[in-house]
């Protein structure tokens, strides 16, 4: 799949850990209805699947994205993505080097975690990189080891000195969605203000 900055507007993650109730592939299925524009499984910390129960629901998720036409991202784990030939990769600066990740999956897209300046600058020095993930923007229930939170105005900050798309996340809600418009950032990422909605389908169409 051609990546294009469109897809980062109201970008959807989850693992089963994140759902509380109801099934990840149900409210998946209803987001793509919704309109999200793209999804990365991320199956990690206290609840999450693993082994042949991941790489079934990873399937399982992935067929939902290709029947909406929506990116399918796996979090982290390389060899997964391989292995079920996902449109892309999304890791952290600690995971598997980013240079190592770009050879990996040439033609696909490659998302990067960055978190302050020095993190941006390097990543601009990589072109093959398809876009950043900044943050966390707010403080997050959904992430254990979350960093302090850098607030919108460094978000505005790190947005101006990188050259490629960026999607914040980080506690972005339904009401802090707005204070985000300004700071010139291609798209939002959430967990829990999809996962925890009293109504998905609004929630997708405040978020945009
Ligand atoms: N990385 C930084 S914050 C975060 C991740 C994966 C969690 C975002 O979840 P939520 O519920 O949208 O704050
Ligand atoms: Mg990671």
């Amino acid at each position: 799949m051609i990546f294009n900055s469109e897809q980062l507007s109201v970008y959807f993650i989850a693992g089963t850990q994140d759902i509380k109730w109801g099934t990840l592939p149900h409210i998946l299925e209803q987001a793509l209805k919704a309109g999200i524009t793209c999804f990365q499984y991320r199956e990690k910390g206290s609840g999450s699947l693993k082994g042949q129960a991941m790489k079934e629901m990873a399937r399982t998720c992935q067929k939902l994205c290709r029947q909406y036409q929506i990116p399918f991202i796996i979090n982290d784990d390389v060899a997964l993505a391989l292995e079920l030939n996902a449109d892309g990769i999304h890791v952290g600066q600690d995971d598997q080097a980013i240079q190592e990740v770009l050879a990996l999956f040439p033609n696909k897209i490659v998302g990067l975690s960055c978190y302050d300046q020095a993190e941006v600058m390097n990543a601009n020095a990589l072109p093959a990189i398809s876009y950043y993930g900044i943050g966390p923007i707010y403080g997050t229930q959904s992430k254990q080891d979350a960093k302090a939170p850098i607030g919108p105005d460094k978000l505005q900050e790190l947005t101006k000195l990188s050259t490629k798309p960026v999607v914040a996340i980080g506690g972005i809600s339904l009401a802090n969605r707005q204070t985000l418009r300004k700071t010139g950032i291609d798209g939002i990422s959430v967990i829990s203000a999809l996962t925890q909605a009293e109504n998905l389908a609004a929630a997708v169409q405040a978020l945009r």
